[in-house]
């Protein structure tokens, strides 16, 4: 238990860094946003990755102090960004299972005065197999605000048919194990199609996460696939890099 002990001191001994990884348009290759990424340097352990330590957050709670700190300093950055890219929070189904997440997401875009519309809250389906409706009446409340929510890792977990139905998402994230077989498995293939034809038919643009390669890219061109993220199209990294090279590119 030593590990959670630390994860609550984290946020003070400013241990958390937030990477950053570009979302662009499959067609015109036009930067759209950022999905925010954290890290924890660990004093003795070294950097460790969050499926290690997430887990652990939010089984101890620390992911709601931990989460509030990703939220206000990736709303604070991009309020920096001379731009309208969006900036996507990937939040815990701790956080979202508690009541004051609305108040929190309201109370960091007064604070920063960031527009609503550029921030996205990144839910996987795990995320509401909980009380659905406690869950929809948060996501409803944070939607008035001109947030947008993304449901995340689609096609991996049960019940996403009726997730989708149930709950007012704005993108639909394609699970990155779709992409690593699209090029060698036809169900994959036929799978990525349908998701795409069931985004479009419910007018929600599609992302596909993992894209590593140039071909890949090119098989969701052909296929029409709204946005992409990955590899390829740019790894997730510290604020500074980010920073240069967004100046190099204005
Ligand atoms: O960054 P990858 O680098 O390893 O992220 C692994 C997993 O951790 C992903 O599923 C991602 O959604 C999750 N994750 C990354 N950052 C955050 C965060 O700030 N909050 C929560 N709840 N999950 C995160
Ligand atoms: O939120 P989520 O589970 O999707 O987090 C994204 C995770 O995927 C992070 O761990 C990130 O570092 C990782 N990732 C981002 N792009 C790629 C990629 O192109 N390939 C692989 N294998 N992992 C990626
Ligand atoms: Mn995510
Ligand atoms: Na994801």
């Amino acid at each position: 238990r030593l590990i959670a002990n630390d994860l609550w001191q984290a946020v003070g001994r400013n241990e958390l860094e937030l990477h950053y990884q570009v979302q662009k348009a499959v067609d015109t290759g036009q930067t759209l946003g950022y999905e925010v990424l954290l890290r924890w340097h660990h004093p003795v352990r070294g950097t460790i990755p969050p499926s290690d330590f997430i887990p652990i957050a939010e089984e101890c709670g620390a992911i709601l102090p931990i989460g509030e700190w990703v939220l206000r300093e990736a709303c604070r950055e991009a309020v920096s960004w001379d731009s309208s890219h969006k900036i996507a929070v990937n939040l815990s189904p701790v956080q979202l299972g508690n009541a004051d997440v609305a108040d929190l997401v309201h109370r960091v875009l007064q604070e920063t005065g960031l527009d609503p519309r550029r921030l996205e809250l990144e839910i996987t389906e795990s995320t509401i197999i909980g009380d659905k409706e406690r869950a929809l009446e948060t996501l409803r409340r944070i939607k008035a605000f001109g947030v947008t929510i993304a449901i995340d890792d689609f096609g991996t977990g049960y019940s996403s048919l009726e997730t989708l139905r149930a709950f007012p998402f704005d993108k639909i994230k394609l699970d990155r194990s779709f992409m690593s077989e699209v090029e060698s498995s036809p169900e994959a293939k036929a799978i990525i199609r349908a998701i795409l034809a069931l985004g479009h038919t419910l007018r929600v643009p599609v992302l596909a996460e993992g894209v590593e390669t140039r071909n890949q890219l090119d098989i969701l061109l052909d296929e029409g696939c709204d946005e992409a993220q990955g590899y390829f199209l740019g790894r997730p990294m510290p604020i500074e890099r980010i920073r240069a090279a967004r100046q190099a590119s204005e």
